[in-house]
């Protein structure tokens, strides 16, 4: 190891707010509001608490893409939750995911307004109430589901893992950036391999499966995560990887649904709020950002 901080654990671990890194203001060991303030509730029938992050595009991308199936009932607002803030520990976003994590949404087109927190079950959620991108039949279907939950439990090994060590981290440690990125390139390979013979993640048809896997690892493809990490981990080599990134960023929902609760990068690429099919016009979003200057 070529870390000269060698950190000994004391037989218990307290917390030490001053220690926390970049996230130190946000990051806590307890569950629970920090502050009683209400959620926003806009016009349409889902409410969706979120921002523009690989994880939070999962579900904005597939609102896009039931819409442009033609399915107006996920007409959506998109409300932005500014993490490095601590919005996510505001009391109502706790009512709505006790996780304290983005993304979250509220179904308000029903009796009874039906909460749902997880990018993962809000992708089946939405898959199964508008009946798309979800196939029926019971083995597309199981195909479909075990990508999923692959990708929902293979990211945080890429984010939490690699990401964090190798970009966030306050000291560069050879032992965890070596663990993750050996781990990260595993993890491409199982796409490329499948990527060889499958058009989609399941199988011939686009599903909920590449809508959850592509924010993540066509992000990391298209070089948009943690600094050089595409050079560094020879991204290129994944040729399937990379025909199937540039496949799903072609599709116009997909290029919506990522500027939608996007608070960096091009100001042409940040939609930080959406309302209304017609906030992606670009007069639209000059309009509101003069009526904001
Ligand atoms: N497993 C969750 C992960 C969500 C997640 O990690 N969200 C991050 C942003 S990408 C977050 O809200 N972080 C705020 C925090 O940790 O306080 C999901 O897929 O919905």
């Amino acid at each position: 190891m070529t870390d000269d901080i060698e950190y000994a654990p004391p037989k218990v671990w307290t917390w030490d707010k001053a220690n926390g890194g970049r996230f130190a203001n946000i990051n806590r060991p307890i569950a629970g509001p920090t502050h009683e303030k209400e959620l926003p509730v806009g016009k349409h029938p889902i409410q969706l608490y979120s921002l523009g992050t690989p994880n939070g595009q999962k579900v904005t991308i597939m609102l896009e893409e039931l819409l442009a199936l033609g399915h107006n009932g996920a007409e959506y607002d998109a409300w932005l939750i500014k993490i490095s803030d601590g919005d996510q520990f505001g009391s109502g976003f706790v009512a709505v995911n006790p996780n304290s994590k983005i993304p979250a949404m509220v179904d308000r087109s029903g009796p009874k307004p039906i909460r749902v927190f997880e990018s993962g079950a809000m992708l089946v959620y939405l898959a199964e109430k508008f009946g798309a991108f979800l196939p029926t039949d019971v083995s597309a279907r199981a195909e479909t589901l075990s990508w999923l939950f692959w990708q929902m439990g293979a990211a945080p090994f890429l984010g939490g893992g690699f990401g964090h060590f190798y970009a966030y981290a306050p000291t560069k440690q050879e032992y965890p950036i070596n663990r993750y990125a050996m781990e990260v390139k595993r993890q491409l390979d199982v796409l490329d391999r499948r990527l060889a013979d499958n058009a989609f993640v399941a199988g011939s048809e686009y599903t909920i499966a590449d809508m959850a896997i592509w924010p993540w690892y066509g992000g990391l493809l298209k070089g948009w995560l943690y600094g050089e990490s595409a050079t560094f981990l020879s991204v290129r080599d994944y040729k399937n990887v990379v025909r199937w990134t540039e496949q799903i960023f072609a599709r116009p929902a997909v290029t919506r649904g990522r500027k939608v609760n996007r608070i960096s990068g091009d100001p042409s690429s940040q939609l930080h709020e959406r309302h209304d099919a017609g906030d992606f016009d670009t007069r639209t979003q000059d309009k509101i950002a003069g009526a904001q200057a």
